[in-house]
């Protein structure tokens, strides 16, 4: 019996390329190349799954162009770049790598959150320029961590995993808001408070968006809610651009209204709103949250067992609709 095609969209490591490559006829895009839509419509032909790694959208109006697509597996936790209605509606899997980016996800934005409360990247700026040529007593100040309030908008594993860090490394008062509530058990875990959005953003010393992105959280903070904070105030996005009103924030720092930003994910990326390259008081990172080897690796891992697991055994193992398996 010959194998079913699939196509991989963009280049990934030799051993997941392999292991797809004992179940499947693979056409694969090693040079990474960036395929245009329509390219990327024409390689599907006749392929009964693709791997994604989020940037490819998939809508109503691809699937209706490859009628022969089965599953897209998503190299990412987030799906935004799918639409699951449409994919349900025509009978299409999609899958994404929950649980395997977590524990990183949340070690980096704990990261941003160091580096933007303590001026990393402009206090290093500064001195590669040549500029430092005496101590100060405020040279680079910035406000501290420890025993702040948190405040984490959006909790799922990837927040709770930041709540954790927050609280139990360095004593900082978690707060969340959240479309459900955690049980008493996770937020006791997490050492958690649930508040509403107002409060969250009135309270919070230094507040990380780890929500998923949707036409509901598009915008969830913009110039009303930049208002809300306190001046002090520091705001971490590892979740998706988009989230963020970009330019309401660029203006917020340029006028000091709140003390700065640590962002990892910019709406309409990998372009980034050119205020924000301006605007001194913000740690900018190309989208990294995830990446370390052995998670972007174990990601790939998953993405690639999605496919075997339902092309070839028909059990995926991370399905998003799984109502279309029965
Ligand atoms: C990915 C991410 O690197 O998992 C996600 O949702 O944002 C990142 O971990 C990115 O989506 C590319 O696949």
């Amino acid at each position: 019996m010959s194998k079913p095609r699939i196509l991989v969209a963009r280049a990934v490591f030799p051993e997941t390329l392999a292991l797809l490559e004992r179940h499947f006829e693979v056409e694969a895009n090693q040079a990474d190349a960036a395929w245009s839509r329509q390219e990327l419509i024409a390689r599907l032909q006749g392929k009964a799954g693709v791997f994604t790694t989020g940037g490819e959208r998939i809508d109503a109006e691809l699937l209706g162009a490859c009628p022969d697509l089965k599953i897209c597996a998503n190299m990412a936790v987030g799906f935004n770049n799918f639409d699951l209605p449409a994919m349900t509606a025509r009978r299409v899997l999609g899958t994404n790598t929950p649980d395997v980016l977590t524990e990183t996800t949340a070690d980096f934005g704990f990261a941003l959150l160091m580096a933007t409360a303590r001026r990393l990247t402009e206090s290093e700026h500064f001195l590669r320029a040549g500029l430092w040529n005496k101590w100060t007593i405020d040279l680079f100040a910035g406000s501290d961590v420890h025993g702040s309030t948190l405040g984490i908008l959006g909790m799922g594993r990837i927040g709770q995993g930041i709540a954790r860090r927050g609280a139990h490394g360095f004593g900082m008062d978690v707060i969340y808001h959240n479309r459900s509530r955690l049980s008493p058990q996770l937020e006791s875990e997490c050492k958690a408070r649930y508040v509403g959005k107002e409060e969250l953003l009135k309270t919070a010393d230094h507040l990380v968006l780890v929500l998923p992105y949707s036409a509901e959280s598009h915008h969830a903070i913009g110039a009303p809610e930049l208002a809300l904070m306190k001046p002090t105030a520091t705001l971490v996005n590892i979740a998706r651009g988009g989230i963020v009103d970009d330019a309401a924030l660029a203006q917020a720092l340029r006028d000091k209204r709140i003390a700065a930003a640590g962002l990892d994910v910019y709406e309409g990326e990998p372009k980034v709103h050119p205020d924000l390259l301006t605007v001194p008081n913000v740690v900018l990172t190309p989208h990294i949250a995830s990446a370390t080897v052995p998670t972007r690796k174990a990601m790939a891992k998953l993405a690639a067992e999605n496919l075997v697991g339902f092309l070839v055994n028909g059990r995926p193992l991370t399905a998003l609709n799984p109502e279309v398996l029965a």
